[in-house]
């Protein structure tokens, strides 16, 4: 059945306002870089609730909102996901890459010690919901299926990292693989997938990031 509807709420902007709003966005989006090293100062948690509800307007699949931000502030946590995480990466470096995948990574810097899940203040752990437990009349469950589930997370966590670079914020997008540790550790139910771990926080004073640039719009666009 379908809902009732409600007139849009829209505002609609001449191309002067549109092209003056969108260019000052462009200026502040380019300025957010992936950081790893994070200040011990504390983070309002309302900043990263407001960034959390707005990632949750993203559009999903049949509006199935297939998602679960997992905030994790308690030190004793953290230092469990830092433990759990190194082991894999460890595997990973040491053992499973492949070495051009190494190759590809050696320009990042990057290695399998992972501090900033400890110091950064906050981690957001995204979870993908593929179905979702619904109660039925007779007491039983069944799974109720959701779709475009990669696609619908994969945009809500996009406006997550621009709502908390808008914020102030510096983010991280970890991907310790396999994540398979985060579900248990977090002790999340059976149905709830671990898609990224995003440390967030303050970068460190002496923060440096790779010099490395973005492809320029007629790389990456094409008209036809
Ligand atoms: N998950 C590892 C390796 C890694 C992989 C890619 I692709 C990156 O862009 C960065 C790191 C790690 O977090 O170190």
């Amino acid at each position: 059945m379908a809902s009732p509807t409600i007139p849009l709420d829209f505002e609609r902007l001449s191309p002067e306002e549109g092209r003056a709003r969108v260019r000052a966005f462009l200026s502040s989006i380019r300025r957010r870089r992936t950081v790893r090293d994070f200040a011990l100062d504390p983070v309002p948690p309302d900043l990263v609730d407001t960034a959390i509800e707005a990632a949750a307007t993203a559009p999903s699949g049949a509006n199935r909102q297939p998602w679960r931000f997992v905030v994790v502030g308690d030190p004793a946590l953290k230092k469990k996901i830092r433990e759990a995480a190194e082991a894999e990466e460890r595997e990973f470096y040491e053992r499973r890459a492949p070495a051009g995948w190494l190759a590809d990574l050696a320009p990042l810097g990057t290695d399998w010690h992972k501090p900033f899940l400890e110091t950064a203040p906050y981690l957001i752990v995204v979870f993908r919901l593929d179905y979702e437990p619904e109660g039925l009349a007779d007491g039983t469950e069944r799974p109720h299926k959701n779709y475009y589930v990669q696609e619908s997370v994969g945009i809500a966590v996009g406006i997550l990292l621009t709502a908390l670079h808008t914020a102030g914020l510096a983010t991280l997008t970890h991907t310790p693989s396999p994540m398979g540790f985060l579900a248990e550790i977090l002790g999340r139910p059976k149905n709830e997938r671990p898609y990224l771990l995003i440390p967030v926080g303050y970068p460190a004073r002496e923060a440096r990031v790779p010099d490395i640039d973005r492809k320029p719009l007629s790389d990456v666009r094409v008209v036809v």
